[in-house]
């Protein structure tokens, strides 16, 4: 449906005349930026009236409206996008080639916005798609960051963070709201006063500091349905403005302070995945955008109802991992002190408007607050999780009388920490994992004492995509050809028609079209990979793709260390016939990790001394691209011919990546770890590369203390040589030790860490046999294309479309 406002001609007016009020400027005076500001306010332009729309038909109809709690939104670039939800982006496109501007070039001067790490602020950035695409009424709530994720440089193999300055020019999509803004209170002590006219206990916050909190409202635009909702970030601001002259020396500091408290809370994103830092200006954060969302939430709700006891018909709180999980204290508290609710009117409202996803199960990325920070920061919200323990713990020792293991295991508040994902699962009414495995490991193992305690709240819900942004927007080529073989574009709204696509399998011409693609795509990622990265790479190499944040345990290093094995194999055997290769990785580490950082260096070491050893024809490259971040994922995906899911089995909780690539047609060259489960289920384990240890195995070792990384060591030449490599200098300009804490960590255990934790050289032999029998499918160029055709076919199941609709069937009851 093409948007009607959308008029070509009144459109290219609206660009000449930005131009000119926004930079008293001819539009053949302005620079790109310039360009991308006016043709952005343009599109806000005709994006408004829709939002107004969708607004009044919330407030006419009165849905239950759900609330996205996220630390992250990870949204990628808006322009393309919007255009892309509006059905007007061939037509923009044509409007600006009349205008002699170039849209690509125009959508590249957009900074990404980078509100996020990875896969967990990507998928909030889906559903938000996902939820307007299928008109349901939807906040996104979470923080307005100066600084979004770091830029990633690589000086000399190294990553080096530069600042994320997303907002210098400013934002065109986004509306500042003071009207809505709201004021947050961190420290102090609690006054208790009792009210003798109405006999309540009331508690008073006192002697603390405060912020404002200023909501920025950004347009979330549904696809070709006239729904545009709404992400709401939080920026910081001092509650009194700060005039020098005006205060006394005491107000003084306390301006000061409330300035920097405003300056700091939003400064900066922690570039931090799947790992908890303990920081205290992180939870800072947390309740900062956590008790400003609820508190507008509530005031929305009591302008049109007027019995608070019924918010959860109208409302409902999803809490995106346990980084928003103090809502269910901070709801507590308003029903509480601000609405005079008994305990058990507050806790019912509460337990039927909160729910909790999990993300992951690496005991480092889980949330245990210390109680004396927590209670210093929260003194109130503290007291109310202490009361929900309490409680709590009474309801365990009736269920399992004498049992004080069980009591010493789930609670709250234990060890001197308050475990906020117990809070979760003990406040809200949904507990969901993000794949079929991890909801299995969640129920089984990881919180097998809640889930047997209450079944009823555990669910899964398996993560998908949006294909707007990773068919429609990423590879044009492709969805252009899906919809001429569909026949239709419903596609774009139904996933699931991709299915009509597996006959084209069998058909010689389309199977040429479709490696036509593929290889269009892959000369533009080579275009981009010698601009960026100055190495030559051929579009006819096979693309295996490692793309992701860099974590030991997705095995980027057991990645690598097959690229060592193969250019071993081809300096031993020149004499073989061997396929060429492009290994290309993207990864950012988290700042303070080190062995992160180390492998990374490690694969730029690699890339150097393999493209440029001549005497190998080029047979294999290696690239490491700079900054992976949504926009050039993008053009990866689109680009790859193997995609790379090869996490230690268990540790993945889903991974998304992995469906990005199977809707371009990549065959997962994976082991059986999260979502590629269900991708192998859907496709078919002869159309994937399937190897390694099961979750299993992989727990199992775990349970009796790990295995032995010697006995491979020992046994397996190959393994021992580039294992070897790492301390002899190959890789390191003749430095035996860059590398050693590499090496150190595949064979030696320490008091912290078993050797190999990873299963890095367990998996090794298996992976590698994997990645033989996908040269070998390779070279069957019309088995190649049958299979990758089948991945884009077959990928149905994996968009955030389904996902929703299973969030809301299930979970949110809309
Ligand atoms: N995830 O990105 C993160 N960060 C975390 O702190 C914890 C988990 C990821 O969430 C994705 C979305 O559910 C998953 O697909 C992925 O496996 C998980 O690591």
């Amino acid at each position: 449906m093409y948007n009607p406002r959308f008029e070509k001609e009144a459109f290219k007016k609206d660009v000449t005349n930005n131009i000119k009020t926004l930079f008293r400027k001819e539009l053949h005076e302005a620079n790109l930026q310039e360009l991308y500001q006016a043709v952005s306010y343009a599109v806000k332009e005709a994006i408004i009236d829709d939002w107004i729309e969708t607004q009044k038909k919330i407030d006419k109809e009165d849905p239950k409206i759900v609330y996205y709690m996220s630390m992250e939104f990870l949204m990628g670039r808006a322009l393309g996008n919007n255009l892309i939800n509006m059905t007007a982006y061939k037509e923009v496109k044509e409007a600006l080639d009349e205008l002699g501007i170039d849209l690509n070039m125009v959508e590249d001067q957009e900074p990404d916005p980078a509100l996020g790490n990875g896969g967990l602020g990507r998928l909030a950035a889906c559903f938000l798609d996902s939820l307007a695409t299928l008109g349901y009424a939807a906040y996104g709530c979470g923080i307005r960051y100066r600084y979004g994720m770091f830029k990633q440089k690589i000086k000399d193999g190294y990553q080096v963070e530069k600042p994320d300055n997303w907002l210098k020019y400013g934002n065109p999509f986004e509306l500042r709201r003071p009207e809505y803004a709201k004021e947050i209170r961190f420290g102090g002590n609690i006054r208790v006063e009792y009210d003798d006219t109405t006999g309540k206990t009331l508690f008073k916050q006192e002697n603390y500091e405060s912020v404002l909190a200023v909501p920025y409202d950004y347009p979330i635009v549904g696809y070709g349905n006239g729904q545009v909702n709404t992400l709401r970030i939080w920026d910081a601001e001092p509650i009194v403005d700060f005039q020098l002259e005006s205060f006394e020396r005491g107000d003084y500091h306390k301006a000061v302070e409330q300035q920097n408290l405003a300056k700091t809370i939003v400064e900066v994103l922690y570039p931090n995945d799947n790992h908890y830092a303990g920081k205290e200006l992180r939870l800072k954060q947390q309740y900062f955008f956590v008790s400003a969302s609820l508190q507008l939430a509530v005031d929305k709700y009591m302008k049109s109802h007027d019995d608070i006891h019924k918010l959860y018909e109208k409302a409902t709180f999803q809490m995106n991992d346990t980084h928003p999980t103090v809502a269910v204290a901070e709801l507590m508290r308003i029903l509480l002190d601000d609405y005079q609710l008994e305990w058990n009117e507050a806790w019912e409202i509460t337990t039927k408007a909160c729910a909790y996803t999990n993300h992951t199960i690496m005991a480092e990325a889980l949330e245990k607050w210390p109680i004396d920070l927590f209670s210093r920061l929260l003194p109130r919200v503290y007291q109310i999780i202490q009361e929900i323990d309490r409680r709590f713990l009474i309801k365990v020792r009736e269920m399992y009388p004498g049992n004080e293991e069980k009591v010493k295991k789930m609670a709250i508040l234990r060890d001197g920490q308050v475990k906020m994902a117990h809070l979760a699962i003990v406040a809200g009414y949904s507990v969901n994992g993000v794949a079929r495995l991890h909801t299995e490991i969640l129920k089984k193992r990881e919180l097998r004492d809640f889930y047997e305690m209450m079944p009823e709240k555990f669910n899964n819900k398996t993560n998908g995509i949006t294909q707007r942004r990773f068919l429609m927007h990423g590879n044009p080529l492709l969805a252009d050809w899906v919809t001429e073989k569909l026949g239709t574009k419903d596609w774009i709204t139904d996933l699931s028609l991709m299915s009509g696509l597996k006959k084209y399998a069998e058909d010689d011409v389309a199977r040429a079209e479709f490696m036509e693609i593929k290889f269009k795509n892959k000369e533009r990622l080579a275009k981009y990979i010698l601009e960026h990265n100055g190495i030559e790479v051929d579009p006819r190499s096979i693309f295996d793709v490692q793309v992701k944040r860099l974590h030991e345990y997705k095995r980027q290093l057991l990645n690598i260390l097959h690229v060592m094995y193969l250019y071993n194999q081809i300096k031993q055997h020149p004499e073989k016939s061997f396929y060429p290769r492009t290994f290309i990785f993207g990864a950012k580490a988290s700042a303070g990790y080190v062995r992160a950082k180390e492998i990374i260096k490690l694969i730029n070491s690699v890339a150097e001394v393999v493209n440029n050893d001549r005497s190998i024809n080029g047979k294999l490259k290696v690239v490491f691209i700079e900054d992976y971040r949504v926009s050039n994922a993008e053009m990866i995906f689109a680009a790859a011919d193997v995609s790379e899911q090869i996490s230690t089995a268990s540790k993945e909780a889903s991974g998304t990546g992995n469906m990005k690539f199977m809707l371009n047609g990549a065959p997962t060259l994976g082991t059986m770890d999260g979502a590629n489960v269900e991708i192998v289920e859907e496709v078919g384990r002869e159309n994937a590369f399937i190897f390694g240890l099961s979750s299993d195995e992989v727990m199992n070792y775990e349970k009796h203390g790990g295995y032995d990384p010697y006995e491979i060591y020992n046994n397996d030449p190959d393994v021992r040589r580039v294992v070897d490599q790492l301390v002899d200098g190959t890789y390191a300009d003749g430095d035996t030790e860059r590398y050693r804490d590499l090496y150190n960590c595949l064979l030696k255990s320490t008091p912290y860490d078993k050797a190999d934790m990873y299963f890095i050289l367990k998996d090794f032999r298996s992976y590698a046999d994997a990645q033989e029998q996908v040269e070998k499918a390779y070279r069957n160029k019309d088995g190649w294309a049958k299979m990758a055709l089948l991945n884009t076919a077959c990928c149905g199941k994996f968009s955030s479309d389904r996902t929703i609709q299973e969030y809301v069937d299930d979970i949110w009851k809309l």
